[in-house]
């Protein structure tokens, strides 16, 4: 890349576009994105989009408007934090929120829901122009032999046979496509978890299924077709191909976001060790606090990174 800026600041050269991979885009004379009731004649998305520099996703609604809430507080931002308000209010599918340079954005749960989410979401990161973005899964997530409220810190997103690769079916085929995460990225986080008391934390991979129950080699499913003693051979299986959490998002949105040439990481703190249950028996506020922990993570990342601290 060439700095064009003429600061004689590496730093602009460094700077990445959001990559569209579609052809077809170009010929579009307007892109409606739907399922965020935005569109590019109805809403100046540069002007309402163009300073962002992190995106947070996650599956749930209210936990991405707490999550929006929170980095009011943590970058001292004028106004009310009750008063942030959901910039896809004219639809029910995703919730997104903008507190200066930061995006806050549900995604709902599994694989296709998160990936019609990331389409529209890194259109709208091009068409607004936005520049060197960064962006972040926090989610919960079952642990493979680790104490309940670790954060992991994903390296590989790997899919049901530990392999770090995504396969979609496009027009009767299947297309593979790679899952790698940004490994300065992870070293970063686990660099700034240290930094933060009671947040233990690890990296290591993670296992993206299409499913909670049979998927993830739960027991206690309306159907099971294995063996408790089957349930554990897989679940060693996967510890020792280094796989430390299981959720339902992970490989897409890395694969995405790898061909998109967007840096991501996925944070995502563990609800049960999988080796102890199935079943989430943990209080209501201890697993409040618990889904609190990727969000500190990811708040502390972002004011070092904006250098309030
Ligand atoms: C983690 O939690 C959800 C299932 O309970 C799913 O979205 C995921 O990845
Ligand atoms: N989310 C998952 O996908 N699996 C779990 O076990 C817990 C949360």
């Amino acid at each position: 890349l060439l700095n064009t800026m003429g600061t004689g600041n590496s730093d602009y050269i460094e700077q990445q576009e959001v990559h569209v991979k579609n052809p077809h885009l170009d010929s579009l004379e307007e892109d409606i994105l739907y399922h965020f009731d935005l569109g590019t004649k109805t809403h100046n998305l540069p002007e309402m989009f163009g300073d962002i520099k992190f995106v947070c996703v996650g599956g749930s609604a209210n936990r991405m408007r707490s999550f929006a809430q929170f980095m009011h507080q943590e970058l001292g931002m004028p106004g009310d934090r009750d008063d942030i308000r959901d910039i896809c209010a004219g639809t029910d599918r995703y919730s997104m929120y903008k507190v200066g340079p930061v995006l806050s954005i549900s995604h709902g749960m599994g694989v296709p829901s998160i990936s019609i989410m990331l389409h529209e979401l890194i259109k709208l990161l091009h068409h607004a122009h936005c520049r060197d973005v960064v962006l972040f899964r926090i989610g919960t997530s079952g642990g493979v032999g680790l104490a309940p409220g670790t954060v992991v810190i994903t390296d590989k997103a790997v899919d049901s046979f530990f392999q770090p690769q995504f396969e979609q079916v496009v027009l009767g085929k299947v297309i593979v496509r790679s899952t790698e995460l940004n490994k300065g990225l992870a070293e970063e986080l686990l660099s700034c978890s240290t930094e933060i008391p009671d947040l233990p934390t690890a990296i290591g991979n993670t296992m993206c299924t299409h499913d909670f129950y049979e998927g993830q080699g739960r027991l206690d499913g309306a159907l099971c077709s294995f063996s408790t003693e089957e349930k554990l051979e897989y679940l060693r299986k996967a510890y020792e191909a280094g796989v430390r959490n299981i959720e339902m998002e992970s490989t897409v949105f890395a694969a995405m976001c790898h061909v998109c040439g967007l840096k991501a990481a996925v944070i995502c703190v563990t609800l049960l060790n999988r080796f102890e249950g199935d079943q989430i028996t943990t209080p209501h506020e201890v697993l409040v606090e618990y889904q609190q922990r990727p969000q500190l993570l990811v708040s502390r990342y972002i004011k070092k990174r904006l250098g309030l601290i």
